[in-house]
Protein backbone atom coordinates (compact mmCIF):
# COMPACT_ATOMS: atom_id res chain seq x y z
CA UNK A 1 0.00 0.00 0.00
CA UNK A 2 2.66 2.01 1.05
CA UNK A 3 4.47 1.74 -2.37
CA UNK A 4 1.08 3.22 -4.29
CA UNK A 5 1.21 5.92 -2.18
CA UNK A 6 4.81 6.80 -2.76
CA UNK A 7 4.28 6.44 -6.75
CA UNK A 8 1.11 9.11 -6.18
CA UNK A 9 2.58 11.11 -3.90
CA UNK A 10 5.91 11.77 -6.39
CA UNK A 11 3.36 12.06 -9.47
CA UNK A 12 1.42 15.09 -7.62
CA UNK A 13 5.14 16.79 -6.91
CA UNK A 14 5.72 16.21 -10.50
CA UNK A 15 2.36 17.75 -11.73
CA UNK A 16 2.94 20.59 -8.82
CA UNK A 17 -0.05 19.66 -7.50
CA UNK A 18 -0.11 21.09 -3.73
CA UNK A 19 -4.15 20.31 -3.27
CA UNK A 20 -3.76 16.92 -4.50
CA UNK A 21 -0.08 15.71 -3.03
CA UNK A 22 -1.51 17.40 0.46
CA UNK A 23 -4.89 15.41 0.20
CA UNK A 24 -2.86 12.10 -0.50
CA UNK A 25 -0.76 12.47 2.71
CA UNK A 26 -4.39 12.98 4.92
CA UNK A 27 -6.06 10.16 3.20
CA UNK A 28 -3.19 7.60 4.02
CA UNK A 29 -3.19 9.18 7.58
CA UNK A 30 -6.52 8.38 7.64
CA UNK A 31 -5.73 4.88 6.20
CA UNK A 32 -3.43 4.44 9.39
CA UNK A 33 -0.58 5.04 7.96
CA UNK A 34 2.05 6.94 10.82
CA UNK A 35 3.00 10.52 10.56
CA UNK A 36 6.80 9.42 10.69
CA UNK A 37 6.28 6.72 8.03
CA UNK A 38 4.86 9.56 5.64
CA UNK A 39 7.58 12.00 6.50
CA UNK A 40 10.54 9.78 6.47
CA UNK A 41 9.50 7.04 3.63
CA UNK A 42 7.39 9.43 1.71
CA UNK A 43 7.56 13.35 1.38
CA UNK A 44 11.80 13.13 2.24
CA UNK A 45 12.64 10.72 -0.79
CA UNK A 46 10.28 12.15 -2.91
CA UNK A 47 12.33 15.36 -2.92
CA UNK A 48 15.11 13.65 -2.65
CA UNK A 49 14.23 12.01 -6.11
CA UNK A 50 13.56 15.00 -7.72
CA UNK A 51 16.62 16.19 -7.17
CA UNK A 52 18.17 13.31 -8.96
CA UNK A 53 15.70 13.48 -11.53
CA UNK A 54 16.95 17.07 -11.92
CA UNK A 55 20.57 17.07 -11.44
CA UNK A 56 21.17 13.90 -13.52
CA UNK A 57 19.11 12.96 -16.84
CA UNK A 58 16.99 16.82 -16.63
CA UNK A 59 13.76 14.43 -16.20
CA UNK A 60 12.44 17.12 -14.15
CA UNK A 61 12.35 21.26 -14.25
CA UNK A 62 13.42 24.09 -11.91
CA UNK A 63 10.00 25.33 -11.41
CA UNK A 64 8.83 21.23 -10.84
CA UNK A 65 11.73 21.20 -8.17
CA UNK A 66 10.64 25.06 -6.38
CA UNK A 67 7.12 23.78 -5.86
CA UNK A 68 7.68 20.29 -5.10
CA UNK A 69 10.60 21.88 -1.96
CA UNK A 70 7.46 24.37 -0.83
CA UNK A 71 4.54 21.19 -1.00
CA UNK A 72 7.12 19.44 1.48
CA UNK A 73 7.86 22.09 3.79
CA UNK A 74 4.04 22.32 3.71
CA UNK A 75 3.39 18.64 4.38
CA UNK A 76 6.39 18.75 7.07
CA UNK A 77 4.55 21.27 8.69
CA UNK A 78 1.26 19.34 8.45
CA UNK A 79 2.91 15.85 9.94
CA UNK A 80 5.59 17.42 12.22
CA UNK A 81 2.56 18.54 15.48
CA UNK A 82 1.38 14.93 14.99
CA UNK A 83 4.25 12.65 15.68
CA UNK A 84 4.27 10.45 18.66
CA UNK A 85 6.85 11.92 20.08
CA UNK A 86 9.14 15.06 19.68
CA UNK A 87 11.59 14.66 16.44
CA UNK A 88 15.50 14.91 17.31
CA UNK A 89 16.43 18.16 15.38
CA UNK A 90 19.50 17.97 13.84
CA UNK A 91 20.83 22.03 14.28
CA UNK A 92 19.38 25.39 13.50
CA UNK A 93 20.35 27.16 10.26
CA UNK A 94 19.65 31.00 9.36
CA UNK A 95 20.11 31.19 6.04
CA UNK A 96 19.23 34.29 3.95
CA UNK A 97 20.53 35.83 0.46
CA UNK A 98 23.58 37.87 0.39
CA UNK A 99 23.58 42.02 1.09
CA UNK A 100 22.57 43.60 -2.33
CA UNK A 101 21.47 40.21 -4.07
CA UNK A 102 17.66 40.38 -4.37
CA UNK A 103 17.45 36.21 -6.40
CA UNK A 104 15.18 34.75 -3.13
CA UNK A 105 13.98 30.77 -5.82
CA UNK A 106 17.40 29.07 -4.57
CA UNK A 107 17.26 29.70 -1.21
CA UNK A 108 14.03 28.48 -0.51
CA UNK A 109 14.51 25.18 -1.89
CA UNK A 110 17.64 25.07 0.34
CA UNK A 111 15.20 26.13 3.09
CA UNK A 112 12.62 23.70 2.06
CA UNK A 113 14.89 20.88 1.76
CA UNK A 114 16.60 22.03 5.27
CA UNK A 115 13.06 21.58 7.26
CA UNK A 116 12.54 18.39 5.12
CA UNK A 117 15.31 17.22 6.86
CA UNK A 118 14.34 17.78 10.20
CA UNK A 119 16.43 21.36 10.95
CA UNK A 120 15.40 24.73 12.30
CA UNK A 121 15.80 27.08 9.67
CA UNK A 122 15.19 31.07 10.10
CA UNK A 123 15.17 32.49 6.45
CA UNK A 124 16.14 36.10 6.84
CA UNK A 125 15.28 36.73 3.28
CA UNK A 126 16.97 38.22 0.43
CA UNK A 127 19.43 41.55 0.82
CA UNK A 128 20.90 40.56 4.24
CA UNK A 129 23.74 42.44 5.74
CA UNK A 130 26.52 40.52 7.00
CA UNK A 131 26.22 41.82 10.75
CA UNK A 132 22.09 40.79 10.85
CA UNK A 133 23.16 37.05 9.50
CA UNK A 134 25.63 37.21 12.67
CA UNK A 135 23.25 38.86 15.24
CA UNK A 136 20.43 36.64 14.22
CA UNK A 137 22.83 33.07 14.13
CA UNK A 138 23.47 34.39 18.28
CA UNK A 139 20.31 34.81 19.09
CA UNK A 140 18.61 32.14 17.83
CA UNK A 141 21.54 29.87 18.54
CA UNK A 142 22.24 28.73 15.28
CA UNK A 143 25.30 26.56 14.71
CA UNK A 144 25.32 27.26 11.15
CA UNK A 145 25.00 30.46 8.84
CA UNK A 146 23.64 29.55 5.20
CA UNK A 147 24.08 32.32 2.50
CA UNK A 148 23.23 32.36 -1.01
CA UNK A 149 24.81 34.55 -3.44
CA UNK A 150 23.32 34.69 -6.98
CA UNK A 151 26.08 37.11 -8.69
CA UNK A 152 29.86 37.52 -8.47
CA UNK A 153 29.95 40.69 -6.79
CA UNK A 154 27.56 39.66 -3.81
CA UNK A 155 29.31 36.31 -3.45
CA UNK A 156 32.62 38.08 -3.37
CA UNK A 157 31.78 41.25 -2.00
CA UNK A 158 32.27 43.36 0.89
CA UNK A 159 28.96 43.21 3.14
CA UNK A 160 28.76 38.81 1.85
CA UNK A 161 29.86 35.91 3.16
CA UNK A 162 33.82 37.26 3.80
CA UNK A 163 32.38 39.85 6.21
CA UNK A 164 30.29 37.33 8.01
CA UNK A 165 33.71 35.55 8.25
CA UNK A 166 35.55 38.45 10.17
CA UNK A 167 32.72 39.45 12.74
CA UNK A 168 32.48 35.91 13.90
CA UNK A 169 36.38 36.23 14.07
CA UNK A 170 35.88 39.56 15.53
CA UNK A 171 33.70 38.50 18.08
CA UNK A 172 35.24 34.80 19.36
CA UNK A 173 32.60 32.88 17.45
CA UNK A 174 34.41 30.84 14.77
CA UNK A 175 34.12 27.46 16.92
CA UNK A 176 30.47 27.69 17.64
CA UNK A 177 28.89 29.00 14.22
CA UNK A 178 29.83 27.65 10.76
CA UNK A 179 29.47 29.12 7.11
CA UNK A 180 28.08 27.47 4.32
CA UNK A 181 27.22 29.36 0.50
CA UNK A 182 25.86 28.30 -2.21
CA UNK A 183 24.06 30.09 -5.69
CA UNK A 184 25.27 30.28 -8.95
CA UNK A 185 29.01 31.43 -8.73
CA UNK A 186 29.30 29.07 -6.55
CA UNK A 187 28.44 26.19 -8.60
CA UNK A 188 30.82 27.97 -11.31
CA UNK A 189 33.79 27.27 -9.74
CA UNK A 190 33.80 24.66 -6.50
CA UNK A 191 36.76 26.62 -4.81
CA UNK A 192 35.16 29.80 -4.84
CA UNK A 193 34.21 29.10 -1.39
CA UNK A 194 37.63 28.99 0.20
CA UNK A 195 38.33 32.50 -1.45
CA UNK A 196 35.13 34.34 0.76
CA UNK A 197 36.50 32.37 3.79
CA UNK A 198 33.39 29.97 4.03
CA UNK A 199 33.67 26.41 6.04
CA UNK A 200 31.52 24.64 2.77
CA UNK A 201 29.29 25.38 -0.08
CA UNK A 202 26.98 23.03 -1.78
CA UNK A 203 25.37 22.01 -4.83
CA UNK A 204 21.83 21.88 -4.34
CA UNK A 205 19.56 21.65 -1.46
CA UNK A 206 19.73 18.31 -0.99
CA UNK A 207 23.55 18.26 -0.88
CA UNK A 208 23.11 21.26 1.75
CA UNK A 209 21.11 19.27 4.16
CA UNK A 210 24.36 16.20 4.26
CA UNK A 211 27.10 18.59 4.39
CA UNK A 212 25.61 21.02 6.92
CA UNK A 213 24.91 17.99 8.99
CA UNK A 214 28.78 17.77 8.98
CA UNK A 215 29.08 21.50 10.01
CA UNK A 216 26.77 20.97 13.01
CA UNK A 217 28.95 17.91 13.99
CA UNK A 218 31.71 20.69 14.14
CA UNK A 219 30.46 22.58 16.94
CA UNK A 220 30.77 21.53 20.37
CA UNK A 221 27.24 21.89 22.35
CA UNK A 222 26.56 24.73 24.01
C1 LIG B 1 15.63 34.11 -11.94
C2 LIG B 1 16.76 35.11 -12.06
C3 LIG B 1 16.49 36.43 -11.70
C4 LIG B 1 15.16 36.87 -11.10
C5 LIG B 1 15.17 36.54 -9.60
C6 LIG B 1 13.77 36.18 -9.07
C7 LIG B 1 13.82 35.77 -7.63
N1 LIG B 1 12.78 36.15 -6.90
O1 LIG B 1 14.73 35.12 -7.14
C8 LIG B 1 15.21 38.40 -11.39
C9 LIG B 1 14.56 38.65 -12.73
C10 LIG B 1 14.53 39.30 -10.35
C11 LIG B 1 16.70 38.64 -11.51
C12 LIG B 1 17.30 39.87 -11.34
C13 LIG B 1 18.64 40.12 -11.62
N2 LIG B 1 19.54 39.26 -12.09
CO1 LIG B 1 19.22 37.36 -12.18
N3 LIG B 1 19.05 35.55 -12.63
C14 LIG B 1 18.06 34.71 -12.53
C15 LIG B 1 18.49 33.35 -13.09
C16 LIG B 1 17.95 33.23 -14.52
C17 LIG B 1 18.05 32.12 -12.35
C18 LIG B 1 18.33 32.17 -10.83
C19 LIG B 1 17.46 31.14 -10.17
O2 LIG B 1 16.46 31.47 -9.54
N4 LIG B 1 17.79 29.88 -10.37
C20 LIG B 1 16.97 28.77 -9.87
C21 LIG B 1 17.45 28.35 -8.53
C22 LIG B 1 16.63 27.15 -8.08
O3 LIG B 1 18.79 27.94 -8.64
P1 LIG B 1 19.89 28.57 -7.74
O4 LIG B 1 19.50 29.92 -7.33
O5 LIG B 1 21.21 28.37 -8.37
O6 LIG B 1 19.85 27.70 -6.40
C23 LIG B 1 20.29 26.36 -6.28
C24 LIG B 1 21.79 26.24 -5.96
O7 LIG B 1 22.57 27.29 -6.44
C25 LIG B 1 21.82 26.06 -4.48
N5 LIG B 1 21.84 27.23 -3.62
C26 LIG B 1 21.29 28.42 -3.78
N6 LIG B 1 21.45 29.18 -2.69
C27 LIG B 1 22.13 28.45 -1.80
C28 LIG B 1 22.58 28.75 -0.53
C29 LIG B 1 23.28 27.78 0.19
C30 LIG B 1 23.77 28.10 1.55
C31 LIG B 1 23.56 26.52 -0.41
C32 LIG B 1 24.34 25.53 0.34
C33 LIG B 1 23.10 26.23 -1.68
C34 LIG B 1 22.39 27.19 -2.37
O8 LIG B 1 20.65 25.31 -4.21
C35 LIG B 1 19.59 25.80 -5.06
C36 LIG B 1 18.62 24.68 -5.33
O9 LIG B 1 19.19 23.66 -6.08
C37 LIG B 1 20.05 33.47 -13.06
C38 LIG B 1 20.81 32.61 -14.06
C39 LIG B 1 21.28 31.30 -13.49
N7 LIG B 1 21.39 30.33 -14.35
O10 LIG B 1 21.54 31.15 -12.32
C40 LIG B 1 20.23 34.97 -13.27
C41 LIG B 1 21.49 35.68 -12.75
C42 LIG B 1 21.86 35.18 -11.37
N8 LIG B 1 21.05 37.07 -12.66
C43 LIG B 1 21.96 37.90 -13.02
C44 LIG B 1 21.82 39.31 -13.03
C45 LIG B 1 22.96 40.10 -13.59
C46 LIG B 1 20.67 39.92 -12.53
C47 LIG B 1 20.39 41.42 -12.44
C48 LIG B 1 21.56 42.30 -11.99
C49 LIG B 1 19.82 41.84 -13.81
C50 LIG B 1 19.61 43.34 -13.95
N9 LIG B 1 20.45 43.92 -14.78
O11 LIG B 1 18.75 43.89 -13.32
C51 LIG B 1 19.23 41.47 -11.43
C52 LIG B 1 19.81 41.56 -10.01
C53 LIG B 1 18.88 42.01 -8.99
C54 LIG B 1 19.53 41.90 -7.63
N10 LIG B 1 20.13 42.95 -7.14
O12 LIG B 1 19.53 40.83 -7.05
C55 LIG B 1 23.25 37.20 -13.45
C56 LIG B 1 24.42 37.34 -12.48
C57 LIG B 1 25.70 37.49 -13.24
C58 LIG B 1 26.92 37.65 -12.42
N11 LIG B 1 28.01 37.36 -13.05
O13 LIG B 1 26.96 38.01 -11.30
C59 LIG B 1 22.73 35.75 -13.72
C60 LIG B 1 23.78 34.66 -13.47
C61 LIG B 1 22.25 35.72 -15.22
C62 LIG B 1 23.41 35.88 -16.20
N12 LIG B 1 23.93 34.80 -16.74
O14 LIG B 1 23.83 36.97 -16.48
N13 LIG B 1 17.36 37.50 -11.80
Amino acid sequence: MLQSFVSRYYEALLDTDRDQALALLTKSLEDGVSPEEIVFEVVTPAIERMSRDLTRDLATTLSQHFIAAQISEAAIEMLLPLFSSAPEIKGSVVIGTSSGDFHGLGKKIVRGCLRTKMFTVTDLGVNVPAERFVDQAVSLGASVIAISAMMVHTALGPDGALKVRQILRQRGLEPRIKIIVGGAPFRFDGNLYRSVCADAWADNGIEATRVIAGLVKEVPPA
